[in-house]
């Protein structure tokens, strides 16, 4: 009998369909169901469970479960919503994730590096102004968090000829990359990055890291991208270094509230540019294969694969 997992979800219906059929593809070993398929003597058999933005009241359902598989990488709202122990937490570690996340890291710092934004003004305005540019030897991009994400994404910004350091809680090596860690790493960091790409988790350590403190401490005309959560960046601290000119731009992909409201003041900002989230979407295809191997190994071995520190907060 194949092992019944249920798929809890808070996502539109069009959406849980193409998850639903997209994880059976990947797990033809598991008997994945939406949890309101599954009758009520059949819940004592379930020990995992796939979970996308679950109301926590929907996995109550399940009296064994041991641990459950999140289709998302961030886990902010998973353990708030989870603050129990009982169950253990997996995260999404897809490395098309990371592939996919790297490729906008470059992207969006090739933007700044050739200097778009200025490009983009000018031509609203008619001004035909060329402006040096600096090898991409000579532009240091700082990336804060070197796991998963920060760590692939350090890795194709060196590719790339770039200057590259990094930050983590803990000390790394990563090839290529000057690394810090701590808070005075930090400092070393922010001082000397021409551009800064945030890649942390938004753990009780993060939320409010990049405050008007780290903000002064940056280098005078250095930029931000924010690819990770909204709440690890002090918003009216951001605004006062943009209008101050001590930072140049911010790329913003993420936000304390999502979707942006349309009346946002940050959506006419000229010094921000704004993204819908977009910059590493899931993709189903692979995140499910990376899902149906984590589980259909739990059922073969009875080894869990890594879970979420409830301490550290990722
Ligand atoms: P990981 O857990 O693999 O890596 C987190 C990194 O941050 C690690 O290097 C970790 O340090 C470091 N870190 C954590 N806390 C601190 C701290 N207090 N001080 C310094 N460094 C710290 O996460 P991922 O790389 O997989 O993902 C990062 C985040 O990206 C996710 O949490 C999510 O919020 C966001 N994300 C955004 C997406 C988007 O489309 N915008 C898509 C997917 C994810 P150490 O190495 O020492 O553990
Ligand atoms: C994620 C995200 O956490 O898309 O996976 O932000």
């Amino acid at each position: 009998m194949k092992p019944i997992t249920p798929f809890v979800h808070g996502l539109n219906d069009a959406a849980a369909q193409a998850w639903l059929a997209a994880l059976r593809q990947a797990a033809p070993g598991l008997d994945i169901r939406f949890a309101t398929e599954i009758a009520p003597a059949e819940r004592d058999r379930v020990e995992v469970a796939i979970v996308a933005n679950a109301d926590p009241a929907d996995l109550a359902a399940f009296p064994r479960l041991k641990w459950v598989q999140s289709l998302w990488a961030g886990v902010e709202r998973i353990l708030r919503d989870m603050p129990d122990d009982a169950v253990q937490i997996v995260r999404l570690v897809d490395p098309q994730l990371g592939e996919t996340m790297a490729e906008a890291v470059l992207a969006w710092t090739l933007f700044l590096h050739r200097a778009m934004p200025v490009y983009g003004a000018q031509q609203a305005r008619r001004v035909w102004q060329q402006h040096d540019l600096p090898t991409a030897a000579e532009r240091r991009i700082g990336v804060l968090g070197l796991g998963h994400l920060g760590q692939k994404s350090a890795e194709r910004l060196v590719r790339n000829g770039f200057d590259v350091l990094g930050w983590s809680r803990t000390a790394r090596d990563v090839p290529g990359v000057t690394t810090f860690s701590g808070a005075e790493g930090l400092s070393r960091l922010a001082a000397q990055a021409d551009i800064v790409v945030v890649l942390l988790p938004s753990t009780p350590l993060t939320r409010g890291l990049l405050d008007a403190r780290f903000l002064a401490a940056m280098k005078p005309g250095a930029s931000l991208i924010n690819f990770a959560r909204g709440d690890i960046v002090v918003r009216d601290d951001l605004l006062a270094a943009l209008e101050s000119r001590h930072v140049d731009h911010a790329v913003l992909d993420v936000f304390t509230t999502e979707p942006l409201p349309a009346d946002d003041p940050l959506w006419d900002h000229r010094q921000i540019t704004v993204l819908p989230h977009i910059s590493a979407p899931t993709n189903r295809r692979t995140a499910s294969a990376v899902v149906a191997d984590n589980i259909e190994a739990y059922f073969a071995t009875g080894r869990m694969p890594a879970t979420v520190s409830r301490e550290t907060g990722y």
